[in-house]
């Protein structure tokens, strides 16, 4: 009995291992369409698409098959959001949560374990039609959800941006998966918006490698625009190296205003951005989106016109690095042209041993949104 048992598992090993996708030298790529089964579908499934073959189920764009690799793509059906205008139902044209709906599998053989960076290809043609979750052996880990396509409208185009809360559209080479060890490991994706189209996905161990006709997108952007959003304003910060101030820089991959605390003059003192309100004028709440860091308690200051101090707070100590602390100031006046300064400062709790000292938090923060008072909407 045991000889059989062995002889039906190996049997079953070599079936799972032919019909498996091969990783090798650190890179595989995988058709989407070539998925080998398919489970939560009964609200939104996965439809392979083919020249002149679709589903009868609502979908506003065309069929986009001739342009995809392999001449098919996989879309989930049917798309009964596309715009903002129509309802978003969690559970049934959306799901932030990954391993819910709509789950693809595909067995992949892996000799070389480590990180994977993740690269999928999606046609998107609106703003609901551009979110996805890849996971691992039934396990949904933080740096697969909510794959987002931000560029490259009504074109096939390579995405590894995570979307965030602080920057919708994601910086590159976000998304990965952790391989633990060689062998045969399920690679799932799972839906965030239905009508989402994918040609096909990259999971390659080299963070440097970018797919051909992947267009790096202007991450400064970010920091330099004033975006304003139901009457909130988000105000850009151009100017981040003052005279008689430390300086910051802008740290790309988590969208912040940063000291380099590698270098001991910038520990001491305040590094300074400014910027000139856009108006209009008006009575304002200003709020300072800082960084917990679990090396330190950085200070922050929020300064109007280079003498009235606005607001002063410290980070509260964390277990959590790089968690939003979301602080307000008091209402106050505002004019088109005034200047707004924030300041913070590198600082070390003595907790984090490093080369031979202790670890410095890097003074980081996000954004400042200033708020008319009496607005309700929370805006983001
Ligand atoms: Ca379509
Ligand atoms: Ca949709
Ligand atoms: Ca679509
Ligand atoms: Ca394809």
């Amino acid at each position: 009995m045991k000889n059989i048992t062995i002889t039906l598992l190996a049997l079953f090993a070599t079936i799972s291992l032919s019909a498996a996708f091969q990783e090798r030298d650190g890179f595989v790529e995988i058709e989407a369409e070539d998925f080998e089964s398919q489970t939560e579908s009964d609200v939104r499934k996965w439809y392979i698409i083919t020249p002149g073959n679709q589903p009868d189920l609502q979908d506003i764009d065309e069929n986009h098959a001739e342009s995809a690799s392999g001449k098919a793509y996989i879309e989930i059906l049917p798309d009964t959001r596309w715009s903002h205008d129509e309802k978003l139902i969690t559970g049934e044209n959306f799901s932030n949560e990954p391993g819910i709906m709509g789950i693809l599998h595909y067995p992949v053989q892996f000799e070389t374990p480590g990180r994977y960076w993740v690269w999928v290809s999606a046609f998107s043609t609106g703003p609901e039609d551009n979110g996805l979750h890849i996971g691992i052996n039934g396990t949904w880990p933080e740096s697969g959800r909510r794959i987002q396509w931000c560029q490259g409208k009504h074109k096939w185009t390579w995405s590894s941006a995570q979307r965030v809360e602080h920057h919708h559209c994601g910086f590159p080479k976000t998304i990965y998966i952790d391989v633990e060890e060689p062998g045969l490991h399920t690679i799932s994706l799972s839906m965030r918006e239905d009508g989402v189209e994918i040609d096909r996905f990259i999971l390659v161990n080299d963070k440097a490698f970018e797919p051909e006709g992947f267009e790096m997108p202007d991450l400064e952007t970010m920091f330099d625009e004033q975006i304003s959003r139901n009457g909130n304003i988000r105000l850009g910060f151009t100017n981040y190296e003052i005279k008689g101030k430390l300086p910051y820089y802008r740290d790309l991959g988590k969208g912040a205003y940063a000291i380099d605390a590698s270098s001991e003059e910038n520990r001491k003192g305040f590094a300074a951005a400014s910027t000139k309100f856009p108006g209009p004028n008006g009575k304002y709440t200003l709020r300072l989106k800082a960084l917990t860091e679990i090396d330190g308690e950085s200070t922050y200051r929020v300064i109007l016109n280079n003498d009235t101090l606005l607001m002063e707070f410290q980070n509260p100590e964390t277990k959590v690095d790089l968690k939003p602390n979301n602080v307000s100031s008091a209402a106050v006046e505002l004019k088109k042209g005034d200047i707004i300064t924030v300041e913070s400062n590198a600082h070390t709790n003595g907790k984090i041993p490093e080369r031979g000292g202790t670890a410095w938090a890097r003074g980081r923060w996000q954004n400042l949104t200033v708020i008319p008072v009496g607005n309700t909407t929370s805006g983001h």
